[in-house]
């Protein structure tokens, strides 16, 4: 069975010409589906000279930017419509999810249905974050995990290998978040449908090329994300 890894991008030309290869050298038999909204950048070109080289690679792409949640509703879509597909990855194009920690990631989603790269447990945490943005992180998981009551300490994490079987059993028709909140959405939804976690402890680096597409909104509707999941028939 496949392994897909799905990367959305949104202007990652640098960062994706960097992740490939790094993907690659770590787990050469995986299939890499990069979910691109038409960069303005030059990203998906970009992917497409990539192609050349790696046969396991592939670009998706959407007419125009329409959030980063949006964006893997379709790219799970268009991954999990192939019976052969077995694992999926999510990660990040900016190289704050680094690709050594798929192996062991891999390795554990073995024997558990979601497997997370996550900052919150023992060995894990972050790197070149603002206090500010340390402190929103930490407290908005805390804030997640007692109002939700998922069992995680990352529930924000993006890094994350999920058996195809048990994504296939989820209805997204009912997921309505845009942005990061998706990230704690589809792991309540993922949590009920009655997944094991585990988490692998990770150092998610802050991005050192590219800007970040975090937005006020975004960033409220991850405040009111968990209390919808908590009454959500
Ligand atoms: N396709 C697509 N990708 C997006 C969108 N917004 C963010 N991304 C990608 O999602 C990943 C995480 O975004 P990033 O800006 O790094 O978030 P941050 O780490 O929370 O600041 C990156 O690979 C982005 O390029 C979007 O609207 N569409
Ligand atoms: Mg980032």
């Amino acid at each position: 069975m496949k392994t897909v890894i799905i990367i959305p991008t949104y202007n990652e030309k640098e960062n994706i010409a960097t992740l490939v290869p790094l993907i690659f050298a770590v787990v050469c038999d995986a299939h890499v589906v990069v979910a691109d909204d038409n960069s303005p950048d030059g990203t998906g070109e970009a992917v497409r000279e990539l192609a050349a080289r790696y046969r396991n690679l592939s670009l998706l792409s959407r007419a125009e930017k329409d959030g980063f949640g949006k964006a893997y509703l379709n790219a799970f879509k268009h991954v999990l419509a192939a019976p052969d597909v077995g694992k999926v990855v999510m990660m990040d194009a900016d190289l704050s999810h680094h690709p050594k920690y798929l192996p062991e990631m891999l390795k554990q989603s073995e024997t558990h249905d979601t497997v997370v790269g996550s900052r919150y447990t023992a060995g894990g945490g972050t790197s070149g974050w603002e206090l500010w943005r340390r402190t929103v992180s930490f407290c908005g998981n805390l804030y997640c995990r007692t109002v939700t009551g998922m069992p995680l300490h990352d529930c924000t994490a993006g890094f994350m290998a999920i058996k195809a079987p048990l994504l296939r059993r989820i209805d997204f028709s009912k997921m309505d978040t845009a942005g990061y909140a998706f990230l704690m959405e589809l792991k309540h939804a993922l949590y009920k449908a009655g997944a094991s976690f585990y988490e692998v402890p990770i150092i998610f680096a802050n991005r050192t090329e590219g800007v970040s597409k975090m937005s006020a909104d975004i960033f409220k509707e991850g405040i009111i994300a968990p209390w919808k999941m908590r009454f959500k028939k």
